[in-house]
């Protein structure tokens, strides 16, 4: 029996009023005060279990507060948590050597959060297109694709097509093109206009709720542009470590992106950690003192960015995310409910589609799967994202097959 009064105990309420009153109002969370995390659980202030079927948005590929990752932490953080990259420390160039070999690049340049991650990837990109492929100093351009997401920055929702994310925080940076997603015919188009040196796309859009392009697609994007000598730069911070069945969604088309975005998981949820990889000819166009960050590289992130790609590979949780993920589709597939528009999704990163009915939404679903223990939430109103940590088992996703089925069930009599 996991103790939740390990440390005095905070009413529901009390702690809502205080975020209400005293944080800033950026989300609308899921009512629910969590105190306690473990592997694929989740406990409440009032001592409630529940499956959490969010995974912190795919942070926690390894489980809640993995006992490996919790372990090099500690280590880690009684000798040395943070040099700067002033001075050299003795984790970082261990991480950088493990991660290269694991994930098939010459460098790493380490940042924190996933939109640093992905900010680094195009800074690194325009630097290439000037300084190697010779296009006119402030004229790259970079494509991307409709319902895309990659971070919050006002750099990053230059390109989004998403109104909530974007509106009133102009001016934006110039320089993006913008494709349908999932459309190669639209590619070949925007690969002819002069100056492009880049195409940022996620194999998998996660935040437009599990998108997953046709077979073939990756491929046939990669290949163009290696013909037309672009870059093509996968954001795999939400659908890499694992999340899609493969260690990366680029993989179960085995395409080998010229610029590799991670984060979330690469820490396990213990705190931020990205990356970004590339070869010599890419990385080396960004020389001593053009990019960096006070934490980017710390000795703590380190080791715990190691341990936490060793448990996913010492723990077999690649297979068992694809394993589980075809269960789970089935099982939901298998829901007799005229509410659900569509299933889709690859792995452990999985979507519902559920069209507002009546006066019900996703948002009342996701509010009755809490009241039966498991842990989800809505994205763009209709759609809800099932993302359970990747150690979950097969006795413990068809649980959560049923509570999703009966929850849904009782909305569609
Ligand atoms: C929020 C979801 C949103 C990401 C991809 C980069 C980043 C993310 C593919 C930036 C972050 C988070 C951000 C969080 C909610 C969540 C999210 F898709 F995962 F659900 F927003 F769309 N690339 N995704 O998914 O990484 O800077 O956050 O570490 O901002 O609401 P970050």
């Amino acid at each position: 029996m996991i103790d939740t009064n390990s440390k005095p105990n905070i009413h529901v309420d009390q702690a809502i009023a205080l975020e209400d009153k005293y944080g800033a109002h950026n989300y609308h969370p899921i009512p629910v005060v969590l105190k306690k995390g473990k592997g694929v659980f989740v406990w409440d202030t009032d001592g409630k279990r529940y499956y959490d079927f969010l995974s912190a948005y795919s942070a926690v590929n390894q489980g809640h507060c993995h006992p490996k990752i919790l372990n090099a932490l500690i280590q880690q953080s009684q000798e040395l948590t943070l040099t700067s990259r002033a001075f050299y420390n003795d984790a970082l160039g261990e991480y950088e050597k493990f991660a290269c070999e694991l994930f098939g690049y010459d460098k790493l340049l380490p940042m924190n959060t996933g939109a640093e991650g992905v900010e680094t990837a195009l800074k690194l990109c325009r630097k290439w297109a000037y300084t190697r492929k010779g296009i006119a100093e402030n004229e790259a351009k970079i494509i991307v694709c409709e319902e895309n997401f990659h971070g919050r920055t006002t750099g990053i929702i230059s390109a989004s097509t998403d109104p909530e994310a974007k509106e009133g925080f102009g001016p934006y940076l110039p320089g993006y093109i913008t494709i349908p997603y999932n459309d190669v015919a639209a590619l070949e188009i925007a690969l002819r206009v002069p100056g492009v040196a880049g195409f940022l796309i996620e194999p998998i859009q996660g935040e437009a709720g599990a998108r997953v392009p046709d077979v073939g697609y990756l491929k046939k994007c990669s290949t163009l542009c290696k013909e037309a000598n672009v870059l093509f730069i996968a954001d795999e911070v939400q659908t890499g470590i694992g999340r899609t069945g493969k260690m990366l969604a680029c993989d179960h088309e085995e395409v080998q992106a010229d610029i590799l975005i991670l984060g979330k998981a690469l820490s396990g949820g213990f705190l931020p950690v990205s990356a970004v990889l590339a070869n010599d000819e890419i990385m080396l166009c960004i020389k001593p003192g053009q990019h960096g960050s006070t934490f980017g590289g710390n000795p703590l992130a380190s080791r715990v960015a190691i341990a936490s790609l060793e448990v996913i590979l010492e723990e077999n949780l690649i297979e068992n995310a694809y394993i589980m993920g075809k269960i789970f589709r089935s099982g939901l597939m298998d829901i007799q409910s005229h509410l659900i528009k569509e299933v889709r999704g690859k792995g452990l990163l999985n979507a519902m589609v559920i069209p507002a009915f009546g006066e019900f939404t996703a948002w009342d679903i996701c509010m009755d799967l809490k009241e039966n223990g498991l842990l989800a939430k809505p994205t763009h109103g209709d759609i809800i994202r099932f993302a359970p940590p990747l150690i979950i088992n097969e006795p413990q996703i068809r649980e959560c097959i049923e509570i999703i089925k009966q929850t849904i069930l009782r909305f569609t009599n």
